[in-house]
């Protein structure tokens, strides 16, 4: 099949079940049908919590090993970090300069993230919707496989294609497609069913990461919040985000219907319900941990997939920054 699908996750932190059911299970797939490339968004990583330079350099190294232990295939998909390729920055400049401000000003991710006081927000945390239009634009992306809150900024970078191609008159960007998984979309904290999974949560115990022991993870749905009406009704779940959350996790990693897994789990109690909900994240998360762990012992080995990546992504996005530096009407 001809296309080619891109995406990727920040290196802000491990990664954690919300990130592996709503991005890179799908990638895993797509990777058999599509040119693939999946990218270590590292730049994105400085754009609000800043890390200190061991801490960014050893989450790009977990980052990579997770992608590898979760299935993707470094000799059939590029993976390589987003800093080593500086068209994506340079690209990012000028398509920013067919971005009008109003749209940015739309995008509330930004609102999310920067808090209460957002004179303090940097600006690469404003502008980070249009480098990732440019890391998309940048290797003419048919498809974008990811979680439900990226949608708005896909949104923008199709804009910004079209904004692009509009004004030369060209069709020189091809317009990115969207691929979101609908039950595994949005996977929420297990401490606030209102709020996404993320990696900076608030309580530790909200997140189940990539690299959590078996015992963690048992404590971390033991712990997870519940309410206190009895049973799993499947009409009434829209009302209860949490055990909503906790059915849909279920479901997604059973291949189950949510209203199968509520008619199982009705004849037992919560407790049970937890038990078994964390034997089922085990049977997942357990293979992909221990891959994790084996792999960070050979450092060497991912910084050479990484580099490996970067000089195959490198020969796609040399013809295409030259090209559209030469619509745009610089002298080269
Ligand atoms: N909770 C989630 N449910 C489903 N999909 C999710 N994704 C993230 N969280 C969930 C998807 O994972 C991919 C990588 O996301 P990211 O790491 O680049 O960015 P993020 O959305 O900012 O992730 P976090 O975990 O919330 O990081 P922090 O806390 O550092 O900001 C994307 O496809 C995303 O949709």
């Amino acid at each position: 099949m001809t296309g080619v699908v891109f995406s990727g996750t920040q290196p802000s932190g491990v990664l954690h079940l919300g990130n592996y059911l709503g991005a890179i299970k799908q990638w895993v797939t797509l990777q058999d049908k599509y040119k693939s490339i999946f990218c270590i968004v590292d730049l994105y990583a400085i754009t609000a919590n800043k890390l200190s330079a061991s801490e960014l350099k050893s989450n790009i190294f977990k980052t990579a090993a997770a992608y590898i232990a979760c299935g993707i295939d470094p000799e059939k998909s590029i993976i390589f970090n987003q800093s080593t390729i500086s068209s994506h920055t340079e690209l990012s400049w000028l398509l920013g300069c067919y971005t009008p401000v109003g749209w940015l000003n739309r995008m509330t991710q930004f609102k999310d993230k920067a808090g209460s006081d957002k004179q303090k927000a940097s600006l690469g945390l404003y502008s980070y919707p249009v480098l990732m239009a440019a890391d998309i634009l940048l290797y003419r992306t048919k498809y974008v496989p990811v979680g439900d809150d990226q949608k708005q900024h896909l949104e923008l970078a199709r804009d910004i294609a079209l904004a692009f191609n509009n004004h030369y008159k060209l069709g020189h960007f091809v317009i990115p497609e969207i691929l979101v998984l609908d039950h595994a979309s949005r996977i929420m904290s297990l401490r606030d069913g209102t709020s996404k999974m993320s990696k900076s949560p608030p309580s530790e115990y909200s997140c189940i990461n990539l690299d959590d022991t078996d015992d963690l993870i048992v404590k971390k749905v033991g712990k997870a919040k519940t309410d206190s009406i009895l049973g799993f009704d499947f009409a009434t779940l829209k009302c209860r985000p949490e055990i909503s959350n906790l059915i849909n996790i279920y479901s997604v990693l059973s291949n189950l219907d949510v209203d199968k897994v509520c008619e199982e789990m009705n004849k037992y109690d919560m407790q049970h319900f937890k038990g078994e909900l964390a034997d089922l994240i085990i049977s997942v998360i357990s293979p992909i941990r221990e891959e994790i762990n084996d792999l960070l012992k050979d450092q060497s080995h991912l910084y050479r997939v990484l580099k490996k990546g970067t000089e195959k992504a490198a020969e796609i996005v040399g013809h295409n920054i030259k090209e559209i530096k030469n619509i745009i009407g610089f002298v080269q």
